[in-house]
């Protein structure tokens, strides 16, 4: 059967189902020919599936992957899915059930310090079931439920059903609930500013004013943070088209004058001739109320605008004008603050205010101390500007962060396994799990409200690796110490699974059967099974339901379904979505068989607060003025220093401002190009970018020279908080004073689980610093670290990092 267009897509030649046959393949087809495949199935077969990084065709020869091959509609696939045959069968899988040797001897009594230090010993599936039984029994008697942590933070991988956090969530709460957590990593001070702003996070996960709009109407494009390809090469649950660079790409087509703001000339700069501007770190909110100040001051801010749409700009005004404080935030201001030159800055105010300009923020300006003020510096620049709401025009957050933002979504979701209600209403920020691990019971302010850190006993996580993760891991290994039980479902020996007490091997994607689809994305996609399971690795699905029987609730997270009972079923209420769209999508039988189904393209010219601008009053917004909020009094009231009412240069603790002599400076630590966070450390590509099997870091020349490094040395990257060793790569493509690594490298100690201990791997967390951006969001704050860097001569030590722990 051919590829089922649903919606009368032209079928490209390249959907023909005879293209899938593999040459001399005994019997390919496009999907699963069965609804329970069988190893039986022909040798040399091929298999259309889907991922986080995008759909392909795996090709499977006696029941082993042996390559991939790009989803033929996918304009701009990642190299990234080569890597799937290596670390399916990589080295680092966890081959079977396995415990930390002492605290399989003495539980509880055992020292959680020696974590990460110890051998572990073997187990069998129900040894292993039954321990962590046992353990979740002995932790809810003794402490009650909210000394268990089961967040389960993480991108995991997975479709719409084997989703491990969700199913960590759903066992927890059927035990009679756990603690959870708020927010996220990636735009954790973003998310909880933007509802006081502007009633909602719409400005961040969508939709806003979509490409082509953009392409139509825009004549600038201001990139705080720059616009980076490689950001794009993922999206949360799949995406059959990864489609930005295409509209990057068709914005430079269209002529459109586009400026990167960015400590780093990534590599779209050149591509796409944008104007690269390099900014010190964290001063991005400078510049922006310096672009404002001279709006201001030149009667060139469309004040008419402010008036009908915004609150509060009568006490922001005073702050741009330096009324309140003495010091008008004007160019010249900003000039030494940002490095930027001042006539510049001037410029740029005055071409945006001329032309149609789209304000694009990346995510990663907020993952900094103060984040929440560039966000609201963007949203104030843009209400002076007065275009919000106009095709082309106005701001937005999350287009070149990750793939596939900026459309409408699908008419049709496929709903996913649900975690069920958490009896424990107790939740910390997800960034304050060291804190909360530290200080148990000590209060701590989130978006004005009074909280305290719960005790935990017991942590559980699947689809998450903290020990990449978390800020200032150091600190981590000391708060990670104090639980009594810790226990971590991973298919591979991540860091995180190193410092396990039990340890149970979970399957990837490639050995379970799923649904892939994404609100992002046209596409939904049968995910067959492509190989049996790798060692004795098990579905997260089934430990859970093995653990819920031991429990006695099993029926409760089972809902008596079995794996593909359950896609039948997630797929029969997506048809029921569709239905009440006026849509309709083949039966299971028909999508399995087919492998995917193409929903109708999203409207294309949607503009982000279009409706709002029309009519105010009668679109709202649910801020409590019902308009945009230039100054929150809500805010305001919380009496934050570190988050006031308006948006505010507020000067981080660690910046090229305050450099010193011990840490001159300024890191940042990006989002990688060769894997996702960390998955994929362990696969070919991010393997071959490594130097001397180091993490590279970008140093601009000056720096380098100083120090007397060369591309390809290796040096010791530090700051009071720890060390690691990364390779040397010397490039004008990062500015004087900034070094950039990619965060997500396997930490590999030279004293495994000792804090203190160098890196000799190079993750960048080790250096970064575990703090609230504030008080207001307590998100992550990765992106404010000062470090030195020193040249390392002498033999280095071997890199173990993918190597399995000792087996005792
Ligand atoms: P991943 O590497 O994706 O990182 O942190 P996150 O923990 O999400 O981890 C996912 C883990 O899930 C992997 O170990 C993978 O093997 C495992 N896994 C995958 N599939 C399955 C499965 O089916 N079952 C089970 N049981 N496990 C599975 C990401 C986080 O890092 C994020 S979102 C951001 S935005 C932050 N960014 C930065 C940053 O910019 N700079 C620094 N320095 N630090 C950051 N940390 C944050």
């Amino acid at each position: 059967m051919a590829v089922r267009d649903l919606f009368g897509i032209a079928r490209g030649p390249s959907l023909d189902r005879r293209r899938f046959l593999l040459a001399g393949g005994a019997a390919a087809a496009c999907a699963a020919s069965s609804l329970k495949p069988s190893f039986a199935l022909p040798n040399d077969r091929e298999l259309l599936t889907s991922s986080h990084w995008g759909a392909f065709r795996a090709r499977v020869v006696d029941g082993r992957l042996v390559s991939v091959a790009p989803f033929e509609r996918d304009p701009f696939p990642t190299a990234m899915i080569q890597n799937f045959p290596a670390i399916l069968y990589d080295k680092s899988r966890i081959a079977k059930p396995m415990a930390r040797k002492s605290w399989l001897e003495k539980r509880e009594k055992s020292d959680g310090a020696d974590r990460g230090k110890e051998a572990f010993v073997e187990l069998d599936w129900d040894q292993a079931l039954d321990i962590a039984a046992e353990e979740m029994q002995r932790v809810k008697a003794a402490y009650g439920n909210e000394s268990f942590y089961a967040a389960s933070y993480g991108w995991a991988s997975g479709g719409r059903f084997h989703a491990c956090d969700e199913m960590t969530n759903r066992l927890y709460a059927l035990h009679g609930g756990y603690v959870d957590d708020l927010t996220n990593y990636s735009f954790g001070a973003g998310m909880v500013l933007l509802p006081h702003l502007l009633g909602s996070n719409q400005a961040i996960g969508g939709p806003f004013t979509t490409w082509p709009s953009l392409v139509r109407h825009t004549k600038l494009i201001v990139m705080f943070g720059g616009a980076t390809f490689k950001n794009a090469q993922v999206t949360w649950g799949g995406s059959g088209e990864h489609t930005t660079e295409k509209w990057l790409r068709q914005c430079q087509a269209a002529g459109i004058e586009m400026i990167a703001i960015n400590p780093v000339r990534e590599d779209e700069v050149g591509v796409l001739g944008m104007e690269w501007r390099p900014i010190r770190p964290n001063s991005d909110i400078a510049l922006m109320l310096a672009l404002c100040h001279t709006l201001l001051t030149e009667h060139l801010a469309d004040l008419a605008f402010v008036e009908r749409y915004t609150v509060g700009f009568e006490r922001a005004r005073p702050y741009l004008l330096g009324e309140s404080d003495g010091q008008p935030k004007d160019a010249d201001w900003a000039a030494e603050l940002t490095e930027v030159p001042a006539d510049w800055i001037r410029d740029l105010a005055r071409k945006m205010a001329a032309r149609r300009t789209m304000i694009m923020t990346a995510w990663s300006l907020q993952r900094a101390r103060y984040g929440e003020q560039p966000w609201w510096g963007t949203v104030l620049l843009a209400a002076l500007l007065g275009q919000i709401g106009l095709p082309g025009g106005g701001f937005g957050f999350s287009y070149t962060s990750i793939n596939g933002y900026a459309f409408p979504p699908n008419n049709v979701s496929v709903p996913g396994f649900s975690r069920g209600r958490n009896p424990v209403k107790l939740r910390i920020p997800v960034a304050r799990i060291a804190d909360m691990l530290l200080q148990p019971g000590q209060p701590f302010e989130f978006n004005g409200r009074r909280m305290s850190y719960p005790d935990i006993r017991m942590i559980h996580w699947a689809g998450g690796n903290p020990f990449h993760h978390h800020q200032d891991l150091n600190r981590l290994t000391r708060a990670w110490a104090k639980p009594e039980t810790v226990i971590v479902q991973e298919p591979w020996w991540t860091p995180t699974a190193r410092r396990a007490d039990l340890v149970l091997p979970a399957t990837t994607t490639m050995e379970r059967n799923d649904i892939g689809a994404s609100p992002r994305d046209r596409y939904i996609f049968a995910m067959p099974q492509l190989v049996a399971p790798v060692g004795e690795a098990r579905n997260d699905f089934d430990i859970y339901a093995d653990l819920a029987e031991r429990l006695g609730y099993r029926a409760d997270f089972t809902e008596n379904r079995d794996e593909m009972g359950w896609l039948r079923h997630l797929y029969g209420r997506a048809r029921e979505r569709a239905v009440a769209e006026g849509l309709v999508l083949p039966d299971f039988e028909t999508f399995w068989e087919d492998g995917l189904v193409v929903m109708p393209r999203p409207e294309d010219q949607y503009v982000y607060l279009a409706d709002f601008r029309a009519d105010p009053e009668a679109n709202a917004l649910r801020t409590p003025s019902g308009r945009i909020e230039l100054f929150s009094e809500k805010i305001a009231a919380m009496g934050y220093d570190d988050c006031p009412g308006q948006a505010t240069w507020l000067e981080p603790e660690e910046w090229l401002g305050r450099a010193n002599e011990d840490t001159p400076l300024h890191l940042i630590s990006s989002h990688p190009q060769h894997r996702l966070h960390s998955q994929m450390d362990n696969g070919p590509l991010a393997r071959a970018s490594k130097i001397q099997g180091r993490e590279p870091l970008w140093l601009h020349p000056d720096d380098a020279s100083e120090r007397g490094l060369e591309t390809g040395d290796v040096a010791r990257l530090f700051n009071a908080r720890g060390a690691c060793q990364v390779g040397v790569i010397v490039s004008d493509r990062v500015r004087p004073g900034v070094a950039m690594i990619h965060e997500g490298a396997w930490i590999d100690p030279l004293e495994p689980g000792v804090p203190g201990s160098l890196d000799k791997h190079g993750n960048p967390n080790l250096v970064t610093w575990d703090i609230g951006s504030s008080r207001l969001s307590q998100a992550c704050a990765a992106q404010s670290a000062l470090v030195q860097i020193e040249k390392t001569d002498g033999p280095l030590p071997d890199i173990t990092a993918y190597d399995p722990p000792e087996v005792a």
